[in-house]
């Protein structure tokens, strides 16, 4: 698995850039954020950490349920050069951004308290420095919080292409450079492993105040070129590449080399754009709608979590699971609630030792006795109201105060009309970890069968794919509809732009990340792709008035592209 692999640190650019895999020019860009970096702080960087946004492809808000998801990381990404500093100022950081009139310079510098490092992040506004912040403090308490050694004064340039408040994950991209960012400068880059760095990223991150689960940082370090990745949290992190039934039609790099004597800044990309075939395409349509999940947290993502786990205590009662079992009270997930339904014992870090088998039939059984959640005098149209919090307490089995410790002391939430649905968002949960894995089942499948089964017959290929394909639209479209209806998490401007995908031809579409605004992804064959992008130009309003680059921010085709990695000036 990739995640006991180093982290990738390359010293010769044109490497870097060729295992980026995709076929963007990426030296214009890095030269930029150099120079800039030079012209603002008189030295050259000494280090570009780069980490990539990613597009979740399904498997929507089941990762802090400890559910496997499938996304990818996407081509665009946050890049931040940074140098030492000489200053006294212990550990203070000078931070830039290419987009300063937006988001303007900020000097800050962290302070140390018993033994622990502090920095000032305000939860109740979005400030980009805050996941610089996040991303640093993970850094200084896992190697400086013994004082035996002082954190580096730092100066840092970010510059980033991932569109925030999009649910392409701009803030793991962000939280994982950072983190890269402080490891690099202080000399800390060898001492952890890629599936460390998605633990330290997944605790940085969730000091902004989105208690999210691992799937975004997991996904920003570990993907490789071209394939999915099929990750799962529990018992223990572990990630798998998935191939997809995708299409070439994305050019991609056949090789890059630099120039022998020019500056070796500059690279050739040599470029391959296949014929179009009868594979499918991701794309990715924003809404335009900005989801603020830190300001919305309250209301919705950390909300969410709540309401998942509360339905995981009271399924376990309701099907006399064991619960609490060393006396104390757990704040179980519904990914456990698995295990002790099927009379296996798991251990949080130890192996995986329910199979896939054992898992498919679990997720379609308890998926059924989730209508247990429904309270008995409910009527129909009832789980539109859903319950308030003293009918949830006293279904949880706890006191108020057991209740308030286990699952409210440690999250700001607030139920709209103070009603909370337990059993909408664990019909959601199971539905969408299922659907999870029959898409990977149909990816695998389409790949290991597709040669033995059209011998090279060109039609034969294109009809498997085709099916294949299908399978998967289908799997994405109700995917949508439960984000929508059940887990509530799409928006009015989501469902139109998914079915206005659907109309324009696409196999399937629905929200990616967390909703509530933000993309939506679509599969879309990819001879098809250039008119699917006109007609959802034409038919999505919001989009009408946008030409040329403007609409290329907004609609574009994706490739998987490759996890974070270092960049050494030498
Ligand atoms: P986005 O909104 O794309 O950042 C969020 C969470 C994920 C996951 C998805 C919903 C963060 C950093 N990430 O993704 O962990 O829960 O929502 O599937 O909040
Ligand atoms: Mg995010």
């Amino acid at each position: 698995m990739a995640a006991s692999l180093p982290i990738p640190v390359f010293t010769k650019l044109n490497e870097a850039y060729a295992s980026l895999g995709s076929a963007v020019d990426h030296a214009p860009r890095w030269d930029n954020l150099a120079t800039e970096f030079e012209a603002r702080f008189g030295k050259k960087p000494a280090f570009i950490a780069r980490a990539p946004g990613r597009v979740n492809l399904i498997g929507e808000h089941i990762d802090y349920a400890l559910f496997g998801v499938l996304p990818a990381a996407v081509e665009r990404d946050i890049l931040i050069a940074c140098a030492p500093r000489s200053s006294t100022e212990q550990g203070a950081v000078r931070a830039e951004n290419l987009a300063g009139s937006k988001y303007p310079p900020k000097h800050f510098a962290p302070s140390l308290k018993d033994s622990e490092w502090y920095l000032d992040i305000d939860k109740t506004q979005l400030n980009w420095e805050s996941y610089v912040k996040a991303g640093y403090y993970g850094v200084l308490n896992t190697f400086f919080a013994h004082g035996s050694e002082q954190p580096a004064p730092v100066d840092i340039l970010v510059t980033g292409s991932v569109p925030a408040g999009s649910g392409l994950s701009s803030s793991a991209a962000m939280v994982v450079a950072s983190t890269l960012t402080f490891l690099a400068v202080n000399n800390k880059l060898g001492e952890v492993n890629k599936g460390r760095l998605v633990e330290l990223a997944m605790e940085n991150e969730k000091r902004v105040g989105v208690n999210s689960g691992g799937m975004d940082q997991a996904a920003s370090v570990i993907s490789l070129p071209n394939s999915a990745l099929y990750i799962t949290f529990f018992p223990t992190l572990y990630a798998e590449p998935i191939p997809l039934p995708s299409g070439s039609s994305v050019p991609s790099l056949v090789s890059s080399t630099a120039p022998q004597s020019a500056d070796p800044h500059k690279v050739s990309l040599v470029l391959e754009v296949p014929k179009a075939g009868a594979g499918g395409v991701f794309v990715c349509a924003n809404s335009l709608v900005v989801s603020d999940k830190v300001v919305g947290a309250k209301t919705q993502y950390n909300l969410r979590v709540v309401e998942t786990l509360v339905a995981a205590r009271v399924l376990s009662r309701v099907l006399n699971l064991p619960l609490d079992q060393d006396g104390s009270r757990e704040k179980l997930t519904l990914r456990e609630v698995v295990g002790r339904y099927l009379g296996v014992k798991e251990t949080k870090g130890g192996e995986a030792s329910v199979s896939t088998e054992q898992l498919y039939k679990a997720l379609s059984e308890l998926g059924a006795q989730t209508s247990k959640l429904k309270p008995r005098s409910w009527k129909e149209g009832d789980e539109e109201l859903g319950v308030t919090m003293e009918e949830m307490v006293e279904v949880s089995g706890l006191s108020k105060e057991e209740f308030y410790q286990t699952y409210l002391s440690w999250v700001d939430v607030e139920a709209p009309n103070g009603r909370f649905q337990l059993y909408k968002r664990a019909a959601h949960v199971f539905s969408e970890a299922l659907r999870v894995l029959q898409f990977r089942q149909a990816c695998v499948q389409a790949k290991e069968s597709l040669p033995s089964a059209t011998k090279g017959d060109a039609a034969a290929e294109e009809k498997t794919t085709k099916a294949t394909l299908e399978i998967l639209g289908a799997l994405m479209n109700e995917s949508q509809q439960s984000c929508s209806k059940l887990f509530e998490c799409s928006c009015p401007e989501l469902d139109q732009l998914t079915t206005l995908c659907r109309e324009a031809g696409a196999y399937g579409s629905r929200l990616t990340g967390a909703g509530w605004g933000g993309c939506t992804v679509s599969l879309v064959a990819e001879s098809e792709v250039d008119t699917f992008i006109a007609k959802i130009k034409a038919s999505y309003p919001p989009y009408k008035d946008l030409e040329g680059e403007k609409l290329k921010e907004v609609i574009f085709a994706t490739k998987p592209s490759s996890g974070a990695f270092v960049y050494k000036f030498e």
